[in-house]
């Protein structure tokens, strides 16, 4: 559907149209409210009526989805809530003009698609992006009708009222960045650079969380607060470690050992299977997934990997111990045997080189005056310069 041109059509009427249940919107804006206790405009000191009428009153937002390098769990996520109505209502929630994987329409048609809905939503939409963008060899490890996937990006984010990183692809390159990044995978905030991007890292993350700034934006024009990553405060403030409910076993040095063995049939804490909760903000410790209780990687016994930290996930091996910076067992408890590991030599390369392309591509942003295959073009020549200076100096 595209962005209604009638001003009354509001979310309330939509749903209203369709039949859809007033307790079931209550549902899903109860849990927009869990997912932003504070720091969200819509929820701050909000009941869950007050949160209704807010999100009611907003036009449906048109959001435009694009797919990179990705495994399609963002999407996943968005859609495999544990009640089929829920999944549905949050497509009448949100007018969703173009997704791939969701749509029909296929070759020239998609293309029509996306064509008509960037046209008919300029600089209104929000554009959602899931998945790392390839920049090596000039991008040619993706492309979309025969056009590199940097220069998809830079058109339809040119034309974007907000742009949002979706997962950990798309915050920092995520998985296809690992190293040796064969594609030169990176986030988008290293592609746009003249507009904000708010970041969602994780693999994949919370659906509330982008419905909530996704709600923002259409409501108040506004994006949330983010910290020094781009992450939206109210769902990255905290780490795991401070909220899991294994952090009494933490506390008194009772550990898994191994898979399977005692403590872990009893639920004890997983540091030494190679936890990242205690350096890992997200909300997954109260927050979890498909509205099930305990659907969440602790919760059902994986230590986290720290999928929303890009110095973590696909940087640090699973069952490597990390530092513990705050809070440590009082003495009186058993002392936590760790190896002290440290970040590989390629790992703090390629976090060396994706810094440096950041700050190669910054001046990139000032030259909007060119078309998007040039600028495409100088993007990736800066990223390799980058890259090049980079092994260079690892040689030395
Ligand atoms: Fe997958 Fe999304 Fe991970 Fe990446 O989530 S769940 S690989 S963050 O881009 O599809
Ligand atoms: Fe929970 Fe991991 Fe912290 Fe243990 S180390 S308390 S499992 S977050
Ligand atoms: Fe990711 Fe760790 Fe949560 S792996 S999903 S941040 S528990």
């Amino acid at each position: 559907m595209a962005w209604p041109r009638n001003p009354k059509t509001t979310v309330a009427a939509h749903l209203k149209r369709c039949g859809v249940p007033r307790r079931d919107f209550l549902q899903f804006c109860t849990q927009l409210m869990v997912a932003a206790p504070w720091g969200l405009a819509i929820t701050e000191k909000a009941t869950a009526a007050e949160v209704a009428r807010e999100v009611g009153r907003s036009r449906r937002p048109s959001v435009i989805w694009l797919h990179f390098q990705d495994c399609t769990g963002c999407s996943e996520t968005l859609l495999r809530t544990s009640k089929p109505d829920l999944a549905d209502l949050i497509l009448q929630v949100i007018s969703l003009d173009y997704h791939e994987t969701l749509m029909a329409a296929c070759g020239h048609q998609a293309e029509a698609a996306l064509n008509d809905a960037v046209r008919n939503n300029a600089g209104k939409f929000v554009l959602v992006v899931e998945g790392s963008i390839p920049t090596k060899d000039q991008g040619i490890y993706m492309k979309l009708a025969g056009r590199p996937a940097l220069e998809v990006l830079l058109d339809v984010a040119a034309q974007a009222g907000a742009v949002i990183a979706i997962g950990s692809c798309a915050s920092w390159g995520g998985i296809p960045s690992a190293d040796p990044n064969p594609t030169g995978a990176v986030g988008v905030d290293e592609i746009i650079k003249n507009k904000p991007v708010v970041n969602l890292p994780g693999c994949p993350p919370n659906p509330y969380t982008l419905l909530g700034v996704v709600f923002q934006f259409a409501r108040k024009g506004t994006l949330p607060e983010l910290d020094d990553q781009h992450r939206p405060k109210f769902a990255y403030d905290r780490v795991i470690h401070d909220h899991c409910p294994r952090r009494a076993h933490f506390d008194a040095g009772r550990f898994v050992k191994q898979y399977g063995d005692e403590g872990h049939r009893h639920g004890w804490c997983l540091y030494e299977l190679g936890c990242k909760g205690p350096d890992t903000h997200a909300g997954c410790s109260t927050r979890h997934f498909n509205e099930i209780p305990d659907v969440w990687p602790i919760g059902i016994g994986a230590p986290c990997i720290g999928c929303t930290e890009k110095h973590l996930a696909f940087r640090v091996p699973l069952f490597q111990h990390i530092p513990i910076h705050g809070a440590t067992p009082p003495d009186t408890y058993p002392p936590v045997q760790v190896h002290r590991g440290s970040v590989s030599a390629e790992g703090v390369g390629v976090v060396t080189l994706i810094t440096g392309a950041l700050g190669g591509a910054a001046w990139v942003a000032k030259r909007r005056f060119v078309s998007s295959e040039e600028e495409a073009a100088i993007i990736i020549d800066s990223i390799e310069k980058s890259r090049a200076g980079n092994s260079t100096r690892e040689g030395q």
